[in-house]
């Protein structure tokens, strides 16, 4: 029994601003997707609680936020795959890049490292200047190590606050 090899593990970003008929509000929708999310081979380890945020880009609808943590042997191709074939039956429209949109699912850190094709890079390379995802993050891997920048998730979330703008005046003599 001892000396199995553990399973490789994702931080997979949620992100909703839409109701959904069946599964209400937003929040609704997170929660739906998670038990969407759990399989035979996507074994759930930990959730994030649900954060609201403003929209960052063209949509004016609030979304709601969460990061889950999954172990799984899948490989990024393969969890990208499993990820897009979950949102459309969420009703994602398809075209509408970064539209209002019912539920998307973004592969944030993998625990093999880094990947790039044409399709896919992990980590995602919006994930360290956005709030909405690293507030959740941390929830769940404080100390998960960020394979390209080196900072773990807890510095990353730090910086991303300290790099506000200050109020000069407050200086001022
Ligand atoms: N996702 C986007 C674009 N903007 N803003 C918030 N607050 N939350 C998101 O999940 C989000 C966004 C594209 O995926
Ligand atoms: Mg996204
Ligand atoms: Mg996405």
């Amino acid at each position: 029994m001892s000396g199995a090899t553990p399973l490789p593990l994702y931080a997979i970003g949620l992100g909703s601003n839409r109701r959904h008929a069946r599964f209400g509000d937003p929040r609704g929708v997170l929660m739906a997707a998670l038990a969407a999310l759990e399989s035979d081979d996507i074994e759930p380890i930990d959730v994030s609680p649900i954060v609201a945020s403003e929209p960052i880009g063209p949509s004016r609808r609030r979304y709601a936020n969460a990061v889950a943590l999954v172990a799984s042997p899948l490989s990024p191709p393969e969890m990208l795959e499993r990820l897009k074939g979950i949102e459309p039956s969420f009703g994602s429209r398809i075209g509408q890049r970064w539209g209002a949109r019912t539920l998307d699912l973004d592969i944030l850190l993998w625990s093999g490292g880094t990947w790039s094709d044409g399709n896919l890079t992990v980590p995602h390379p919006a994930m360290t200047e956005r709030a909405f995802v690293l507030g959740p993050l941390r929830a769940v891997a404080p100390g998960w190590r960020h394979p390209l920048s080196g900072l773990t998730v807890r510095q990353l979330a730090a910086r991303l606050v300290r790099a506000k703008p200050v109020d000069r005046h407050a200086s001022a003599h």
